[in-house]
């Protein structure tokens, strides 16, 4: 497959609802799309970096910089597939989602010109994902409940409450006590806790939650370790874990016992299937991660997601759920659960006025 032309294209979707995180609020996602195209067939990828290096030390603008300075010139110039696109950017360190983001529209490419779809190509057990959906960190109690309502309402099968500490026991039992004993409940606290919370933490073991995602810092993989044996509830990992190595390692050393898995915070899809069959080989459950995608990242995520070890709902919401006007035809939940794209490729197309309307730049690549 040859890549004549590589364009990156910026996009601004405003939110339905700022989301606040232990790290910071969201009112707008700044998106990076990249579309490569071929004699055959155009592919894209959506870049899950945020404005600020804030989740992460990825942000868009050096993204941006990194595809068009290192990794648009190391793409091999032949045959390319996503294969050896992945092998000609491992000499660079790091900038994983930049890497997913340009990964992942040439595996688009290659999949519409073989007439394969994403879930097929990945492995997808299912034709269908049950769905659940991160909720906010809110300025009240009753305020969440009635959010957490409303998303129970139109069908989630699994909340997520993001917590920071003063923002942790106190939301979690009103939840717990308003919505009953067999609701899928979890948390993630986004790096937010050191060992020394420990005990405050281990109070919410009395909620019989899920898991708990991220409590301590991406690099305190130890003492990951370390707080799992003094919690009850399971730890999940999700900034620490960045490869399949890192997941071997979290097994290994007991720092998670349960792994999210982001495509763009590992590198791309195929670092992504990696992970789940780390993962599966040692009987530890995963799911799938989102980063506030649009349909395009969406699609992808949805096909991950219906692979075998994905036993858990992942925070793979409706389109709804962030945006009014989403680029591609919008995901709907039908009875908690969205249908896995079936079609070449991700099997979505964005909607060229509606891509137009949200585009801040666009530029253009020749190769
Ligand atoms: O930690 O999972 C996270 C959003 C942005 C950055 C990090 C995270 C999140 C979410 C929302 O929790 C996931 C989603 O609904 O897309
Ligand atoms: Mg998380």
């Amino acid at each position: 497959m040859k890549i004549t032309g590589i364009e990156l294209r910026r996009i601004a979707m405003p939110l339905r609802a700022p989301f606040r995180t232990s790290f910071g609020v969201e009112t707008t996602r700044d998106v990076l799309l990249v579309r490569v195209v071929t004699p055959e067939a155009e592919g894209w990828g959506e870049c899950v970096a945020m404005s600020e290096p804030r989740y992460c030390s990825e942000y868009v603008d050096g993204a941006a910089d990194v595809l068009r300075r290192f990794l648009i010139p190391a793409l091999p110039a032949g045959r390319a597939d996503a294969h050896a696109v992945k092998r000609a950017f491992a000499p660079f360190k790091g900038h994983k989602m930049a890497k997913a983001a340009l990964e992942t529209a040439v595996l688009d490419a290659q999949l519409r010109t073989a007439g394969e779809s994403f879930g097929g190509y990945l492995g997808a057990a299912r034709d269908r994902v049950p769905c659940g959906v991160s909720v906010g960190i809110m300025d009240s109690i009753p305020e969440l409940l009635d959010t957490v309502g409303g998303f129970l309402d139109e069908g989630y099968v699994r909340i997520k409450l993001k917590i920071e500490p003063g923002w942790d026991v106190a939301p979690v039992r009103a939840v717990r006590e308003r919505f009953g004993d067999d609701l899928l409940l979890q948390v993630d606290a986004n790096a937010a806790y050191t060992l020394a919370d420990a005990r405050q933490l281990a109070k919410l073991d009395a909620f019989d939650l899920l898991l708990i995602e991220q409590p301590l810092a991406d690099d305190d993989m130890v003492q990951h370790a370390a707080l799992a044996k003094l919690l009850k509830t399971p730890v999940c990992l999700d900034e620490s874990i960045e490869s399949a190595e890192d997941a071997a390692a979290a097994i290994t050393l007991g720092a998670a016992s349960i792994i999210n898995i982001k495509p763009g915070r590992v590198g791309g899809y195929l670092e992504a299937k990696a992970i789940h069959d780390v993962c599966v080989a040692h009987g530890v459950p995963v799911w799938c991660g989102g980063m506030l995608e649009t349909g395009l990242g969406r699609a992808a995520n949805v096909a991950l997601a219906a692979l075998p070890g994905f036993t858990l709902p992942g925070d793979t919401s409706g389109s709804r759920r962030y945006f009014a006007t989403d680029v591609t035809a919008p995901f709907e939940l039908a009875d908690g659960h969205l249908a896995v794209p079936a079609g070449p490729g991700l099997g979505v197309e964005p909607v060229a006025d509606i891509l137009d309307d949200v585009t801040t730049s666009t530029e253009w690549i020749e190769l």
